[in-house]
């Protein structure tokens, strides 16, 4: 027997159908355009009718040699004689359901948490449909919904089975490619496939939405197997030396004069200005725009995003969900600085819903605000800032966090680390001052954003059309960006300090933007102390 391919598993949903277009015909062309499987799902129907129905789509399924399961109702699939059934958590159990089945029969249950999902391990389920991953309007949901990174968190429950997933609830073509990533465990276990109504039910062309949806899925199928985090091009893979990181660095310093990317930063009212200074003395420009209505045209013209939320404010955040979908839509790199994020109810689950709607790039935080995201009580942050010296095995913690978030992230402290989920990068430049005046770790954001435009830009440019068209999440080497960011502003902030005009805090920070405008490479790479593991 043939391995079922779940990746584009149509549910049905009839009164979605566009005026006049007839459901036969709308499942056949979506079965053209490359839906795998099928599941009928009628919540209103007559026996009789669910029948007739189910047998006269089942012709069409067998015509193109794929399944067809039945929403809950045991007794239509028998008389139809389709190949499986799917049931929710309050519908027939499912041992009840395998005993009445043919041997060999599809059966798929609803999961809406981890528990669910380690009933369905032990029921032996073919597949599980994990949902509602979105808000959806097509269902009235009786759960919370989960948010991508909760799938991950249950598809890691099927390590080590066979059982199959499929995520489901809005999903659309939109967010197809952020819902895949997103959702991959830390064991890098990936949806099988994911399960859409309205987004081609509703479609006046059933056959191009469906379309879409499977090249996303393929695309996203072939990044997962060939890149550790799937998400950019970076050094994995290669050997990563000092040499070689440096080299990196040195042509993002120098070619960020050049490019003068576009940087747009949404940050905090305490550091706007010096994060806009910072910017344009290292040869990007700073776009400091927080309306939610100019989101859609800033994430075109401009080469990346800083999200920070130092000091957010509930009418700010519709303005970052939406600045951050259209950054990865767009593929332009997205910073993110959860300034305090250990503090306040309020900012957990704001940095909660941001990080469940778009895919970060790089994530920088102090050792308090990457615990607090992470979940860990191992550092306490008091405010903005840390509590003690940090954590135990810092390079375990930032590998094993770039992982669960899928993007780089950076821990600042007297140490930076810096991980891309496989290699860790430590650097010992800077100055305690930088601890005396505030924002400087915003400012880093603001220079890791800046070179992590330059690096989308340069990948860009070296792009062929082939390239254009892959479906990593971002283009370029943020790995190395992040670096750079790091480097840049320590070793700034060192020369800096040593300056006879500088006599504490109040000149420090215009020495420090002084310096950082006429930095060359080659001071950077001299005064580079970082290690590599
Ligand atoms: N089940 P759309 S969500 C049928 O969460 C169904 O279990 C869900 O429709 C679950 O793709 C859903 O139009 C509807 O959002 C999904
Ligand atoms: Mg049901």
């Amino acid at each position: 027997m043939k391995p079922i391919d779940y990746s584009l598993y149509l549910v049905t949903g009839r009164n979605l159908l566009p005026p006049n277009k007839d459901f036969f015909t709308s499942l056949e062309e979506s079965i053209q355009g490359g839906v795998t499987i099928v599941q009928l799902r009628e919540k209103e129907l007559d026996t009789h009718d669910f029948v007739d129905l189910a047998k006269k789509a089942k012709v069409i399924c067998d015509k193109y040699n794929i399944p067809l399961l039945i929403n809950d109702r045991v007794d239509v699939a028998l008389a139809a004689n389709v190949d499986g059934v799917h049931v929710g958590q309050t519908d027939m159990p499912i041992e009840d359901v395998r005993r009445l089945l043919p041997p060999g029969s599809i059966v798929g249950l609803s999961c809406n948490t981890v528990a669910h999902v380690k009933d369905a391990v032990r029921l032996k389920v073919d597949y599980i449909g994990i949902g509602a991953v979105w808000g959806t309007q097509t269902k009235k949901l009786t759960q919370p919904i989960i948010g991508v990174r909760g799938v991950g968190a249950m598809l890691a429950e099927l390590e080590g089975t066979n059982i199959k997933a499929v995520a489901i609830g809005g999903i659309k073509s939109t967010n197809l490619l952020r819902t895949l990533h997103g959702s991959v465990a830390t064991n890098n276990r990936a949806l099988d496939g994911v399960a859409v109504v309205s987004d081609i039910v509703a479609s006046t062309e059933p056959k191009a939405a469906a379309e879409r949806l499977q090249k996303i899925f393929q695309k996203f199928k072939q990044s997962h197997e060939n890149h550790p985090l799937g998400l950019q091009d970076n050094l994995i893979g290669s050997q990563v030396t000092v040499g070689s990181v440096l080299n990196g660095v040195v042509q993002l310093v120098c070619q960020i004069r050049e490019i003068n990317p576009l940087v747009h930063q949404i940050t905090n009212t305490v550091v706007a200005t010096q994060s806009a200074n910072i910017t344009l003395s290292i040869g990007a420009s700073p776009i400091m725009a927080t309306e939610f209505r100019e989101m859609a045209d800033l994430a075109r013209i401009c080469s990346a995003l800083l999200v920070n939320i130092g000091t957010i404010r509930h009418e700010n955040v519709e303005g970052m969900l939406i600045a951050g979908v259209a950054a990865n839509s767009y593929k332009k790199p997205v910073v993110f600085d959860p300034v305090g994020v250990g503090a306040t109810s309020f900012r957990k689950e704001t940095v909660r819903s941001l990080l469940d709607t778009w895919q970060a790039s790089v994530i920088k935080g102090n050792a308090g605000e990457l615990a607090a995201l992470a979940g860990t009580t191992e550092v306490l942050s008091k405010g903005v800032d840390s509590v003690g010296s940090g954590f135990k095995d810092p390079e375990a913690f930032v590998k094993d966090l770039a992982r669960r978030e899928r993007c780089v992230v950076v821990l600042t402290g007297a140490t930076d680390y810096i991980s891309d989920g496989t290699s860790v990068v430590s650097i010992r430049n800077g100055d305690e001052i930088l601890g005396r005046i505030t924002g400087s770790g915003c400012m880093l954001g603001s220079c890791i954003a800046s070179y992590c435009a330059v690096a989308t830009q340069i990948a860009q440019a070296n792009a062929n059309n082939s390239d254009a068209d892959r479906t990593t999440m971002f283009q370029g080497d943020m790995f190395t960006a992040a670096i750079a960011g790091v480097l840049v502003l320590t070793v700034a902030a060192e020369i800096a300090v040593k300056r006879d005009d500088v006599k504490g805090p109040g000149t420090f920070l215009p020495a420090l933007i002084d310096v950082l405008w006429a930095l060359t490479p080659e001071q950077v790479r001299e005064s580079a102390k970082i290690i590599i593991k």
